[in-house]
Protein backbone atom coordinates (compact mmCIF):
# COMPACT_ATOMS: atom_id res chain seq x y z
CA UNK A 1 0.00 0.00 0.00
CA UNK A 2 1.09 3.78 -1.41
CA UNK A 3 0.04 5.85 2.19
CA UNK A 4 -0.03 9.54 1.61
CA UNK A 5 -2.73 9.86 4.39
CA UNK A 6 -2.12 9.60 7.62
CA UNK A 7 -3.77 11.12 11.17
CA UNK A 8 -3.13 10.59 14.61
CA UNK A 9 -6.75 10.39 15.38
CA UNK A 10 -6.44 9.96 18.76
CA UNK A 11 -4.75 9.10 22.31
CA UNK A 12 -6.90 6.64 24.03
CA UNK A 13 -6.43 4.87 28.00
CA UNK A 14 -10.42 4.44 27.95
CA UNK A 15 -13.23 2.39 25.39
CA UNK A 16 -14.45 5.75 25.39
CA UNK A 17 -12.08 7.49 24.14
CA UNK A 18 -11.37 4.82 20.96
CA UNK A 19 -12.08 6.23 17.64
CA UNK A 20 -15.76 5.45 16.13
CA UNK A 21 -15.06 4.97 12.73
CA UNK A 22 -15.55 1.16 12.59
CA UNK A 23 -12.73 0.83 10.42
CA UNK A 24 -10.41 -1.96 10.73
CA UNK A 25 -7.51 -1.82 13.13
CA UNK A 26 -4.20 -3.71 13.77
CA UNK A 27 -2.50 -3.31 17.47
CA UNK A 28 1.23 -3.16 17.29
CA UNK A 29 2.99 -4.90 20.71
CA UNK A 30 6.42 -5.47 22.15
CA UNK A 31 8.63 -4.15 25.01
CA UNK A 32 10.00 -0.90 25.02
CA UNK A 33 12.47 0.23 22.65
CA UNK A 34 12.15 -2.83 20.32
CA UNK A 35 11.02 -0.85 17.35
CA UNK A 36 7.17 -0.37 17.14
CA UNK A 37 7.11 3.43 16.46
CA UNK A 38 9.78 2.71 13.89
CA UNK A 39 7.90 -0.37 12.44
CA UNK A 40 4.90 2.43 11.64
CA UNK A 41 7.02 5.05 10.19
CA UNK A 42 8.37 2.66 7.96
CA UNK A 43 4.96 1.18 6.64
CA UNK A 44 3.87 4.80 6.15
CA UNK A 45 6.91 5.92 4.64
CA UNK A 46 7.56 9.02 7.12
CA UNK A 47 10.57 9.33 9.15
CA UNK A 48 9.28 10.16 12.45
CA UNK A 49 5.52 10.70 12.27
CA UNK A 50 4.98 8.31 15.24
CA UNK A 51 7.01 9.28 18.01
CA UNK A 52 10.25 7.00 18.14
CA UNK A 53 11.54 7.37 21.70
CA UNK A 54 14.66 9.05 23.37
CA UNK A 55 12.69 8.06 26.33
CA UNK A 56 11.63 4.17 26.74
CA UNK A 57 8.35 3.89 28.66
CA UNK A 58 7.03 7.42 27.90
CA UNK A 59 3.93 6.32 26.20
CA UNK A 60 1.44 5.25 28.59
CA UNK A 61 -1.77 5.68 26.05
CA UNK A 62 -3.14 3.95 23.01
CA UNK A 63 -2.18 5.80 19.91
CA UNK A 64 -4.86 5.28 17.32
CA UNK A 65 -2.94 6.03 14.01
CA UNK A 66 -5.56 6.68 10.92
CA UNK A 67 -4.07 5.17 7.61
CA UNK A 68 -5.84 6.63 4.40
CA UNK A 69 -9.32 6.41 6.29
CA UNK A 70 -9.10 2.83 5.10
CA UNK A 71 -7.53 1.40 8.87
CA UNK A 72 -6.00 1.89 12.38
CA UNK A 73 -2.68 1.09 13.81
CA UNK A 74 -2.70 0.98 17.55
CA UNK A 75 0.44 1.79 19.01
CA UNK A 76 0.55 0.10 22.11
CA UNK A 77 2.79 1.58 24.92
CA UNK A 78 5.65 -1.15 25.47
CA UNK A 79 6.03 -3.78 28.44
CA UNK A 80 8.85 -4.31 30.26
CA UNK A 81 10.62 -0.76 31.13
CA UNK A 82 12.32 -1.77 34.32
CA UNK A 83 11.54 2.64 35.44
CA UNK A 84 8.16 2.04 35.38
CA UNK A 85 6.18 2.26 38.85
CA UNK A 86 3.71 -1.40 39.91
CA UNK A 87 0.95 0.79 40.08
CA UNK A 88 1.60 1.94 36.18
CA UNK A 89 2.40 -1.33 35.52
CA UNK A 90 -0.95 -2.50 36.78
CA UNK A 91 -2.52 0.24 34.59
CA UNK A 92 -1.05 -0.64 31.57
CA UNK A 93 -2.61 -4.14 31.79
CA UNK A 94 -5.86 -3.48 32.48
CA UNK A 95 -5.50 -0.76 29.54
CA UNK A 96 -4.59 -3.85 26.93
CA UNK A 97 -6.56 -6.46 28.65
CA UNK A 98 -9.52 -4.20 28.15
CA UNK A 99 -8.55 -3.36 24.33
CA UNK A 100 -7.79 -6.57 23.30
CA UNK A 101 -10.95 -9.08 25.05
CA UNK A 102 -13.21 -5.83 23.88
CA UNK A 103 -12.22 -4.26 20.74
CA UNK A 104 -14.38 -5.20 17.67
CA UNK A 105 -12.38 -3.77 14.93
CA UNK A 106 -9.65 -5.42 16.20
CA UNK A 107 -8.00 -8.11 13.36
CA UNK A 108 -4.94 -8.74 14.66
CA UNK A 109 -1.64 -8.04 16.35
CA UNK A 110 1.47 -7.43 15.45
CA UNK A 111 4.00 -8.66 18.35
CA UNK A 112 7.35 -7.20 17.96
CA UNK A 113 10.31 -8.94 19.72
CA UNK A 114 14.28 -7.96 18.98
CA UNK A 115 15.25 -10.25 16.53
CA UNK A 116 19.04 -9.95 18.31
CA UNK A 117 18.33 -11.83 21.24
CA UNK A 118 16.01 -14.73 22.83
CA UNK A 119 12.23 -13.48 23.59
CA UNK A 120 11.81 -12.54 27.21
CA UNK A 121 9.13 -14.26 29.38
CA UNK A 122 6.71 -11.14 28.89
CA UNK A 123 7.27 -11.71 24.78
CA UNK A 124 6.36 -15.19 25.13
CA UNK A 125 3.37 -13.84 27.40
CA UNK A 126 1.86 -11.58 25.16
CA UNK A 127 1.90 -13.91 22.66
CA UNK A 128 -0.08 -16.33 24.65
CA UNK A 129 -2.07 -13.78 25.97
CA UNK A 130 -3.15 -13.38 22.44
CA UNK A 131 -4.11 -16.77 21.60
CA UNK A 132 -6.06 -16.54 24.45
CA UNK A 133 -8.08 -14.22 22.85
CA UNK A 134 -8.14 -16.02 19.62
CA UNK A 135 -6.65 -12.43 17.64
CA UNK A 136 -4.52 -12.97 14.47
CA UNK A 137 -1.11 -12.56 15.51
CA UNK A 138 1.93 -11.58 13.02
CA UNK A 139 5.58 -12.03 15.04
CA UNK A 140 7.77 -9.21 13.41
CA UNK A 141 11.51 -9.86 14.55
CA UNK A 142 13.01 -6.33 14.41
CA UNK A 143 16.51 -4.87 13.97
CA UNK A 144 17.48 -7.78 11.69
CA UNK A 145 20.33 -5.13 9.79
CA UNK A 146 22.22 -5.74 13.11
CA UNK A 147 22.11 -9.79 12.48
CA UNK A 148 24.63 -11.13 9.44
CA UNK A 149 22.48 -12.95 6.59
CA UNK A 150 24.07 -16.34 7.63
CA UNK A 151 22.16 -16.20 11.11
CA UNK A 152 19.59 -14.59 10.46
CA UNK A 153 17.56 -18.34 9.99
CA UNK A 154 18.70 -19.52 13.25
CA UNK A 155 17.34 -16.35 15.03
CA UNK A 156 13.84 -17.12 13.26
CA UNK A 157 13.91 -20.74 14.84
CA UNK A 158 14.63 -19.63 17.86
CA UNK A 159 11.36 -17.14 17.94
CA UNK A 160 9.57 -19.39 16.83
CA UNK A 161 10.58 -21.64 19.54
CA UNK A 162 10.98 -20.00 22.57
CA UNK A 163 7.15 -17.96 21.59
CA UNK A 164 5.92 -21.85 20.81
CA UNK A 165 4.40 -20.73 17.16
CA UNK A 166 1.31 -21.97 15.83
CA UNK A 167 1.44 -22.96 12.13
CA UNK A 168 -1.11 -19.90 12.01
CA UNK A 169 1.38 -17.39 13.36
CA UNK A 170 3.20 -15.65 10.79
CA UNK A 171 7.31 -14.33 11.13
CA UNK A 172 8.57 -12.17 9.44
CA UNK A 173 12.11 -10.46 10.03
CA UNK A 174 12.04 -6.86 9.51
CA UNK A 175 14.42 -3.66 9.95
CA UNK A 176 13.53 -0.34 9.66
CA UNK A 177 16.57 1.40 8.51
CA UNK A 178 17.01 -1.32 5.22
CA UNK A 179 13.26 -1.75 4.86
CA UNK A 180 13.88 -5.74 4.67
CA UNK A 181 10.24 -7.13 5.43
CA UNK A 182 8.47 -4.10 4.52
CA UNK A 183 6.04 -5.51 1.79
CA UNK A 184 5.70 -9.05 3.52
CA UNK A 185 4.55 -6.87 6.61
CA UNK A 186 1.66 -4.98 4.72
CA UNK A 187 1.02 -7.73 2.58
CA UNK A 188 0.09 -9.70 5.98
CA UNK A 189 -1.85 -6.21 7.00
CA UNK A 190 -4.09 -6.04 3.78
CA UNK A 191 -4.99 -9.36 4.46
CA UNK A 192 -6.26 -9.69 7.43
CA UNK A 193 -8.17 -6.07 7.53
CA UNK A 194 -9.19 -6.54 3.82
CA UNK A 195 -8.20 -3.66 2.77
CA UNK A 196 -6.06 -2.58 -0.35
N1 LIG B 1 19.32 -0.73 13.71
C1 LIG B 1 18.01 -0.61 13.90
N2 LIG B 1 17.52 0.20 14.88
C2 LIG B 1 16.19 0.29 15.05
C3 LIG B 1 15.27 -0.44 14.24
N3 LIG B 1 14.03 -0.17 14.67
C4 LIG B 1 14.14 0.70 15.69
N4 LIG B 1 15.43 0.99 15.95
C5 LIG B 1 15.95 1.92 16.99
O1 LIG B 1 15.52 1.44 18.27
C6 LIG B 1 15.15 2.53 19.13
C7 LIG B 1 13.70 2.35 19.60
O2 LIG B 1 12.82 2.43 18.51
P1 LIG B 1 11.28 2.87 18.69
O3 LIG B 1 10.64 2.70 17.35
O4 LIG B 1 11.17 4.20 19.33
O5 LIG B 1 10.78 1.75 19.72
P2 LIG B 1 9.35 1.63 20.42
O6 LIG B 1 9.04 0.18 20.48
O7 LIG B 1 8.33 2.49 19.72
O8 LIG B 1 9.63 2.19 21.90
P3 LIG B 1 8.57 2.70 22.99
O9 LIG B 1 7.65 3.70 22.33
O10 LIG B 1 9.38 3.28 24.09
O11 LIG B 1 7.81 1.50 23.47
C8 LIG B 1 15.36 3.80 18.31
O12 LIG B 1 16.62 4.32 18.62
C9 LIG B 1 15.33 3.30 16.86
O13 LIG B 1 16.06 4.11 15.97
C10 LIG B 1 15.83 -1.30 13.20
O14 LIG B 1 15.13 -1.99 12.43
N5 LIG B 1 17.19 -1.34 13.08
MG1 LIG C 1 7.05 4.02 20.45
Amino acid sequence: MQVHNVNLTISAVRPEQYPDAKLPEVALAGRSNVGKSSLINTLINRRNYARTSSQPGKTQTLNFYNIEDLLYFVDVPGYGYAKVSQKEREKWARMIETYFSTRQELKGAISLVDARHEPSELDCQMIEFLHYYNIPVLVVGTKIDKIPKSKRNKSESQIRKKLQLTKNDRLILFSAVDKTGKDEVWDWIEDITKVN
